[in-house]
């Protein structure tokens, strides 16, 4: 009952993680009898739910037949004890970099459909639809490269302070690890993330209309830190300039007050390893909240300055068509943003009954204060369960317990900060910005099931 056909019509395998099979819905039931301690009123109707869904299911199939508990008792499938259980499995892994069960060879990073395919590739998407909890894993993190990626020597490369400092300074490798670290989780999200939806292009699945967006753990030293040993001007120094070591002449520049409150960070780790070479190995900055092009990759110097750079990548890419016709600048921070993952286009429900909504919601101005939900195309919402941990500028992950009637259903998900901001439906969105926009796109997302199960991306104004 699952489908494995590729939506996107591009001979691939499907996109991602399907929802599962009915069978494998009884071992939810498993997990809900272990949650002893859950509130109960959520367990009976979770309960509830199942057995109205399995009821007429059940009593048809085989394995129901041969145990007479039915759903309850589960499958009988249980007491066929499969190889792995009798005999003995493998010896340590021998290529020392353990690698996903082959199972999950679906998950994969992918080009865009709605994109014009060039002989470079130059942007890979995160299979968002697959993904659990908040962190992507590093070999799904997406990629964007202006002119291609390197894998650069790191006892080569080295990293340049100058501009308005009293000693310009430069660093190997070896001496950025020797500083005091932190650690943080941020996401990262390129300006261009959701940027086909501006023309209502409606790329097939999450992956396509929201992977443009990971989340990591990085680790570094904060440029401030560095900024001090150099003696940069504070006062004087309103922004800094950094710029990479790949031929895309990639600068941009950062008002010094996201530098000096310690947010930005000079980093080498990511997930507790270090960065892969696609997302800037050995060096890149981490600039939270702001979009992805100011986090630039291979980072070779900062510069200290006292206005704005306004580079290639400021003045004629990355800014804002707006509907009176001028330009918006340097528009770098992420407003509060989110979408479901599951269910999503693309996917396909198995059956009436119970499901988890699940989702991501973040901002680049502080943490995700409360997520709603709307099964009904906006007209009524309820508030997700936002589960924890919910950190500064990070994604953060949103779960909801709903019953599918077998009706057409649009689902949607609105998140809100703390500062107050709410997101935008496109009609609110449209209004400010105009319709011939390509970065920043943060309206809320209209995901269509069919009665047939099948789920669509859909735009709702
Ligand atoms: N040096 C360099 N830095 C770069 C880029 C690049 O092409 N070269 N691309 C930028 C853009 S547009 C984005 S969205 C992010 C993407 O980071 P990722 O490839 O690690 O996902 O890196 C930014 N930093
Ligand atoms: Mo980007």
């Amino acid at each position: 009952m699952i489908s494995s056909e590729d939506p996107a019509g591009q001979g691939g395998p499907a996109q991602g993680r399907l929802l599962k099979a009915p069978e494998n819905f009884l071992d939810r039931e498993g997990i809900k009898t272990v949650m002893s301690e859950g509130k109960r009123g959520r367990r009976d109707f979770i309960r509830n739910a199942f057995a109205t869904a399995m009821a007429g299911a059940a009593a048809t199939t085989a394995h129901a037949q041969a145990n007479p508990v039915g759903v309850e008792g589960g499958d009988a499938n249980i007491l066929n004890l499969p190889p792995h259980s009798k005999g003995l499995g493998q010896a340590v892994a021998t290529d020392g970099y353990g690698k996903p069960s082959k199972y999950e060879g679906n998950v994969q990073r992918r080009q865009s459909p709605g994109l014009t395919q060039t002989t470079q590739a130059s942007v890979s998407f995160a299979p968002m639809q697959s993904l659990f909890g908040i962190v992507t894993p590093s070999g799904l993190h997406f990629e964007r490269h202006h002119q291609g990626w390197w894998d650069i020597d790191p006892s080569k490369h080295r990293f340049m302070i100058n501009g308005l400092v009293k000693t310009p300074k430069v660093f190997t490798m070896d001496e950025l690890m020797r500083l005091p670290s932190v650690s943080r989780f941020h996401f990262i999200e390129c300006g261009a993330n959701t940027g086909m939806e501006w023309g209502n292009v409606a790329v097939p699945t999450a992956q396509y209309t929201h992977g443009m967006l990971s989340c990591s753990e990085f680790t570094g030293v904060p440029l401030i830190t560095l900024l001090e040993m150099a003696g940069a001007d504070l006062k004087a120094g309103k922004f800094v300039l950094a710029e990479g070591a790949d031929g895309s002449s990639m600068t941009r520049t950062i008002p010094m007050s996201l530098v000096t409150s310690g947010q930005v960070l000079v980093a080498y780790g990511q997930n507790g390893e270090m960065l892969r070479p696609e997302n800037g190995y050995p060096l890149r900055l981490v600039v939270p909240g702001v979009q992805g092009v100011s986090w630039v990759k291979y980072l070779r110097r900062v510069e200290v300055g006292d206005q704005p750079w306004a580079a290639k990548d400021e003045a004629v890419h990355y800014v804002d068509l707006m509907p009176d016709g001028t330009h918006r600048q340097y528009t770098s921070i992420q407003e509060c943003k989110s979408v479901i993952t599951t269910p999503s286009g693309g996917q396909v429900l198995l059956d009436k009954g119970f499901y988890n909504i699940t989702g991501l919601a973040w901002s680049g101005r502080g943490k995700v204060k409360r997520v709603d939900v709307s099964v009904d195309g906006g007209r009524n919402w309820r508030s997700a369960r936002l589960e924890t941990p919910v950190l500064d500028r990070c994604l953060s992950r949103f779960n909801l317990d709903w019953v599918w009637d077998g009706k057409p259903a649009i689902l949607q998900s609105r998140a809100m900060d703390e500062t107050g901001y709410v997101q935008p439906n496109y009609t609110q969105l449209r209004k400010a910005r105009g319709t011939r926009s390509i970065y920043h796109n943060n309206a809320i997302q209209s995901w269509m099931v069919q009665e047939s199960g099948e789920v669509k991306n859909v735009q709702l104004s």
